[in-house]
Formats: C-alpha cells, sequence, structure tokens
C-alpha cells in the first residue's frame, strides 16, 4: 500500500491518466490524495470528474478554489468566468452525482503525517479551531440548504483573522485561506488576493504564507497546491505540488511513503 498525492489536475485529463500509469497505481491497495481544482481551465473537466468519482472509494480530496467555483457556477450563483471551460461537465447527465460527490470533500484533511489543504494552513490560528470549523463548513456543504451557504461564503471579506468573529465570517475565512491563500501582507498577517507570480519578484511588503510564523501545535507535513508560480517545493514542513500542468508545465505526483517524484509533461491538450 502506498500513499501518493497529486497537484491540481484543473482538467488535464491525458496527463492524469499518464501520471496514475507511471506511478502504477492500484486502486484496491493504494490511496490517493488530491489538493484539489480537479476541474476548470483545462479541456477535459468532465472525463476527470468522471475518473475521479469512478476511483472515489481510493480518493481523498479537498477542495479548492476550482471547485467552490463549480458548486456555484452550477446553480447559477457566480457570473461565469471569461476563461470557464465547465460547459461540458455541467451538461452532463451525471452532474448532480459529481456535484454531491465533490460537496462531500473536506477543506482540511489529516493523517498522522500529513496535512492536506488545497491552499494551505493560515499560520496565525490555533489548528484546532481551523478544524473545528472545517467541520461545520462540511456539515454545511452535506446539507440540503447548501446552496444558500456557498452564497453566504464568496466574497473577499474578512481577510483578517480574528477569534471573536460569527460563525459565517470564520467559515468565510477559513474558506478564503484553505482555497485561495498564497501571500499575506507583511504588517498584520491578511490575506492578500492580489499578488499571485512568483516569491523572487514579490512586492516588498508580501510574506508567503508558510513563511509567516506557525501555530507550534502543527507537527505535520502540509502539503498543498494552487500556486503554479511557485511550483514544486519541498521542506520538512511544506510540499508544494502544483507544477502549472494546465499552463504547459507538469502534472506531479509525489509518493507520500517512499519520497518519489513522478512527473509528466503538459506536451499537449489532445
Ligand atoms: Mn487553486
Amino acid at each position: 500500500m502506498a500513499r501518493y498525492v497529486i497537484g491540481d489536475i484543473q482538467g488535464c485529463y491525458k496527463q492524469l491518466i499518464q501520471l496514475i500509469k507511471i506511478i502504477d497505481f492500484n486502486p484496491s491497495n493504494d490511496v490517493l490524495y488530491l489538493v484539489g481544482d480537479l476541474v476548470n481551465r483545462g479541456s477535459k473537466s468532465l472525463d476527470v470528474m468522471k475518473w475521479v468519482y469512478k476511483h472515489q472509494n481510493s480518493i481523498i480530496n479537498v477542495l479548492g478554489n476550482h471547485d467552490f467555483y463549480l458548486l456555484a457556477r452550477y446553480h447559477n450563483l457566480v457570473k461565469i468566468d471569461s476563461d470557464d471551460t465547465l460547459t461540458d461537465l455541467i451538461k452532463d447527465k451525471n452532474i448532480t452525482k459529481y456535484i454531491d460527490w465533490l460537496r462531500s470533500s473536506p477543506l482540511i484533511f489529516h493523517d498522522n503525517e500529513y496535512i492536506l489543504s488545497h491552499a494551505g494552513i493560515y499560520p496565525c490560528m490555533n489548528f484546532n479551531e481551523l478544524l473545528h470549523i472545517n467541520h461545520m463548513v462540511c456539515n454545511h456543504l452535506r446539507s440540503t440548504e447548501y446552496p444558500q451557504f456557498i452564497e453566504q461564503i464568496f466574497g473577499n471579506k474578512p481577510n483578517q483573522w480574528r477569534s471573536d468573529y460569527d460563525k459565517i465570517k470564520k467559515m468565510r475565512f477559513a474558506v478564503n485561506s484553505c482555497t485561495r491563500m498564497r501571500f499575506l501582507n507583511s504588517n498584520d498577517y491578511s490575506l492578500d488576493f492580489k499578488y499571485k507570480g512568483e516569491i523572487g519578484n514579490k512586492p516588498h511588503d508580501l510574506t508567503p504564507w508558510f513563511r509567516a510564523p506557525f501555530d507550534e501545535s502543527i507537527n505535520k507535513k502540509i502539503v498543498f497546491g494552487h500556486w503554479a508560480a511557485l511550483g514544486y517545493l519541498h521542506e520538512q514542513k511544506f510540499l508544494a505540488i502544483d507544477t502549472g500542468c494546465v499552463w504547459g508545465r507538469k502534472l506531479t505526483a509525489f509518493n507520500l511513503d517512499s519520497n518519489e517524484i513522478f512527473q509528466v509533461d503538459y506536451s499537449s491538450d489532445e
């Protein structure tokens, strides 16, 4: 048995299947962790969802910003992005099954050694409290009133954490930090949603979230995606695995038990 993690797939079905063959993934024995953003931007979101749905018993997924966008778009709660590629998926006869499976995914998953979150873990916050908020978000997403919940949690505010917020504000902050975070404003560690680029070119007043002082109770490695410009990064406490496949670069898998890395090139869309 092995645990693998694959970064942001974003509708890159051909590359997903190539990678699955390379790692020799065995669904009856191995577990595949996915860091979210399964769909959108790439051209084969429907094929990716079909594959993931079929192998759901061997998969653990956490929600990414594009997955939330899909849930909102399905219920006509957001304006359609100009580079949206979700129409085939939304028109598919099985879309309800896919949506129901997707909304059963958490924001955060953790096992004995690893914490999985699409964008990362907000550093200046008690991790147990974040897990508690994750649990509340999961309950809302699994309820029949989940479209109203999605409408409520969309938005950039609050971008700063306070432990005396009401539940909705806490959940908004958790959803935003777990699915959209890259940089924090260095003065108050509030979330910055504007700069998406490389650390080397960052504005001087921004800090990558994983370089801010951390909740010391966290003693597991944080595995995340979402940040194509950061690319692959592996340190004692962090593993970043979005290597920008949908932007013409690579799709990456990592064996969490042997520390082996596997990559396929984007090469083409067909
Ligand atoms: Mn993302």
